[in-house]
């Protein structure tokens, strides 16, 4: 921890062009970021679109990162991996071949023109909450709540963890 002093997690979501193949790659392109070292992830998630409807199923997944990046050069990193599947933005909460999301750096709280961290939906998110409880069940949260708290507000839904 002491190279890399930071633990952050990332939310990885797809649901275009083998959704499943674009989380899977991306881990390999995480661990591969220059001053991070992936420590963990946790399995994949299938669950219906949260906002509009008329989009496919998406992929979830988390991931536990520990890194010694300044969050908005982390950032920088996770835009290009972005770019490398071909990410075009057309609308807000549309689809797309992979989303990679700045969920939690440290505990730190974080608003500038390019960053929200903890990331805006986190707490009623079960994409976003139940992968993370997978691989982090005790976390506790930027402003003194914990992880359970949160999942005790936030049921599955539609959410399902696919077999390895
Ligand atoms: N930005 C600000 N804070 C952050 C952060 N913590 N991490 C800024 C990453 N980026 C952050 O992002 C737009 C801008 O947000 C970036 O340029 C960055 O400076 P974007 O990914 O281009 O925009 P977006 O995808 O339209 O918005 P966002 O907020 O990433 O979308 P969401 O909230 O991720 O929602 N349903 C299911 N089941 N699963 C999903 O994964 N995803 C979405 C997208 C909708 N429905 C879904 C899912
Ligand atoms: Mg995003």
């Amino acid at each position: 921890m002491t190279e890399f002093p930071v633990r952050c997690y990332i939310g990885l979501g797809s649901n275009l062009d083998n959704p499943e193949r674009h989380v899977t790659t991306a881990f390999e392109q995480l661990a591969e970021i220059g001053g991070c070292r992936l420590v963990t992830h946790s399995s994949l998630y299938r669950s219906d679109p949260v906002g509009p409807q008329d989009q496919p199923d998406f992929i979830n997944a988390v991931a536990e990162l520990h890194t010694s990046l300044e969050p908005e050069t982390l950032l920088d990193q996770l835009q290009a991996i972005e770019q490398r599947h071909q990410r075009v933005r057309e609308r807000h909460w549309g689809p797309r071949t992979l989303d990679l999301d700045l969920l939690l750096y440290g505990d730190r709280q974080i608003q500038t023109s390019r960053l929200t961290v903890p990331h805006p939906h986190i707490r009623e998110r079960a994409f976003v909450l139940w992968p993370l409880a997978e691989i982090a069940a005790d976390l506790s949260l930027p402003g003194g709540t914990t992880l359970s708290q949160w999942l005790a507000l936030c049921p599955m839904g539609t959410l399902e963890q696919m077999p390895l």
